[in-house]
């Protein structure tokens, strides 16, 4: 029987590139984001193996019943990429808006948690995996430091969930790329990996047998 992934901020980059790869080796999709439209046509072009459900990740409500429905729908859940998360250009201390940090920081670290906290139930069924969107910017310098803070967040995190899941036969792997070629930044950026690279990573952790955890995975343009 096929497994199941549920993705956050699937209805673009990142997140879409996934669900086409994760799709193509085999696994249901489920594609959560707040975009509905662009969320079906994605579900259209994968099929059956697809569940799209419209979901604001900042709300613990909206993501624990999309983690129930793709439950039902699908028999079980298997691993959950908590990939949504926003980032501003003026993401610095001194440029930056605070009110905007508000929205990132709900967005990149709370809603991370909220992920977590009402995945590890369904998980802890199938000994499955939770796999989060960190950042090269969560483990090294970016000129944005408030962005880069709460990637850090999210790598402490990660490790440190990684360590409590595997108490119960869970996984939890840290994706963290460099520039993606994505609608993520205003302005192009010179060097990007494409968002089928990170896919590629994402499907690689999900492969590997339950006696290995892929921790975390590091990817850098190399164009
Ligand atoms: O960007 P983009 P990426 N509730 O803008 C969703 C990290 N990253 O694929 O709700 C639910 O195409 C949004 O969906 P919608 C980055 O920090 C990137 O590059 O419909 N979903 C969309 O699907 C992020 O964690 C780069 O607007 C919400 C998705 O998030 C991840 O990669 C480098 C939401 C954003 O897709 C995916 O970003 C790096 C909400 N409240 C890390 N708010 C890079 N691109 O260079 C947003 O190191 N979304």
């Amino acid at each position: 029987m096929a497994k199941t992934l549920l993705i956050t901020g699937a209805s673009s980059g990142i997140g879409a590139a996934t669900a086409k790869a994760a799709a193509e080796a085999g696994w249901n999709v489920v594609l959560c984001a707040r975009s509905d439209d662009k969320l079906k046509a994605l579900s259209g072009e994968i099929g059956e193996a697809a569940l799209a459900i419209t979901c604001d990740v900042t709300k613990r409500d909206e993501i624990a019943d999309a983690l129930q429905e793709a439950a039902e729908h699908f028999g079980g859940i298997d691993a959950v990429y908590a990939n949504a998360g926003t980032g501003v250009e003026k993401a610095g201390i001194e440029n930056g808006d605070p009110d905007e940090w508000h929205d990132m920081i709900h967005v990149n670290i709370l809603a991370v948690l909220y992920a977590a906290h009402e995945a590890i139930p369904h998980l802890k069924k199938t000994k499955g995996h939770f796999i989060v969107t960190g950042s090269k910017a969560g483990r090294d310098t970016f000129k944005g430091s408030v962005y880069s803070a709460t990637k850090w967040f999210v790598h402490g995190f990660g490790e440190n969930l990684a360590e409590e899941m595997r108490e119960w036969g869970g996984r939890a792997t840290i994706i963290a790329p460099g520039m993606v070629d994505t609608a993520f930044f205003d302005e192009p950026k010179p060097s990007k990996i494409q968002p089928e690279d990170v896919a590629n990573a994402v499907v690689f952790a999900l492969g590997q047998p339950k006696t290995a955890a892929v921790r975390e995975i590091y990817i850098m343009p190399n164009d």
